[in-house]
């Protein structure tokens, strides 16, 4: 099974509109040469609510070969939801994913693995590619092991899905993200291997090999290889370092 491998920015609250296009295009620069030869890598960016406008306007205007996404969306398609925005808004800006399920949103904002299962399931329905966030704290590690709770979270998050539409799945060790600690290549593969069982076990054989498998946590240049190297896992999602332009530049050239 062929998995075109992602590597994708999310910038979290981080660059205003202005600052998002000057960085979009430097990295489009960067980038130039990396795709005449990596043109089999998708990158993606994942910039606040606010820049996409300017970022789908740059990467049309300019046929740039950059994939957008947004970081989180409302279950519901509209009404009175003071702060949200929906799948049917974020589908007209051209947005081909949405993150759902970010630790910090799940800690920050008590998000249950339900709630992600129904905001990956609005998103579905507009034709855009939720990307499920699952990951254990440094606590879960020490009290179930790596895999058990990402696991759970999974499994409750696929539960609200009806259709076979795409997802893609991140596993981000909580105690990775933004410590300058990541898991090892061995650690991320072997969770993300129990994850792939799960897709098998609730959307069968055909969507488990054709999922996207991705890790996060702590990425970087000097360690992006190891992960790509691992059977399962089929992209990075990569924050602090997605806002230098060279650093996300030779990440996205891992090979
Ligand atoms: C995890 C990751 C990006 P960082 O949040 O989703 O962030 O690469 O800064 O650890």
């Amino acid at each position: 099974q062929q998995r075109t491998p992602i590597i994708a920015g999310n910038w979290k609250m981080n660059f205003d509109h202005l600052q998002a296009i000057a960085f979009v295009q430097k990295l489009a620069w960067s980038l130039k040469d990396v795709r005449h030869d990596y043109n089999d890598v998708e990158i993606a960016v994942f910039p606040p609510f606010t820049d996409l406008r300017s970022v789908q306007t740059l990467i049309s205007a300019d046929k740039l070969s950059l994939s957008l996404g947004a970081q989180d969306v409302s279950e519901f398609e509209s009404g009175a939801y003071t702060g949200d925005v929906s799948a049917p808004m974020l589908k007209k800006l051209e947005s081909a994913y949405v993150i759902v399920g970010h630790s910090e949103r799940r800690a920050g904002y008590s998000e249950s693995s339900e709630l992600v299962g129904r905001k990956a399931a609005a998103a579905q329905t507009v034709g855009i590619v939720p990307l499920i966030c699952v990951g254990e704290t440094a606590e879960d590690l020490e009290e179930h092991g790596a895999s058990a709770v990402p696991v759970q979270q999974l499994i409750k998050a696929l539960a609200q899905l009806s259709a076979d539409a795409e997802f893609i799945v991140a596993y981000e060790p909580v105690w990775a993200i933004g410590s300058g600690e990541p898991a090892t290549p061995e650690q991320a593969e072997n969770v993300a291997k129990a994850l792939r069982e799960v897709v098998r076990e609730q959307k069968g054989d055909d969507v488990a090999n054709a999922t996207r498998i991705l890790y996060g946590g702590s990425v970087t240049s000097q360690n992006i290889a190891g992960f790509m190297k691992q059977p399962n896992v089929d992209g990075a999602l990569v924050g602090g370092a997605s806002l230098k332009v060279d650093e996300f530049s030779r990440i996205a050239q891992y090979k």
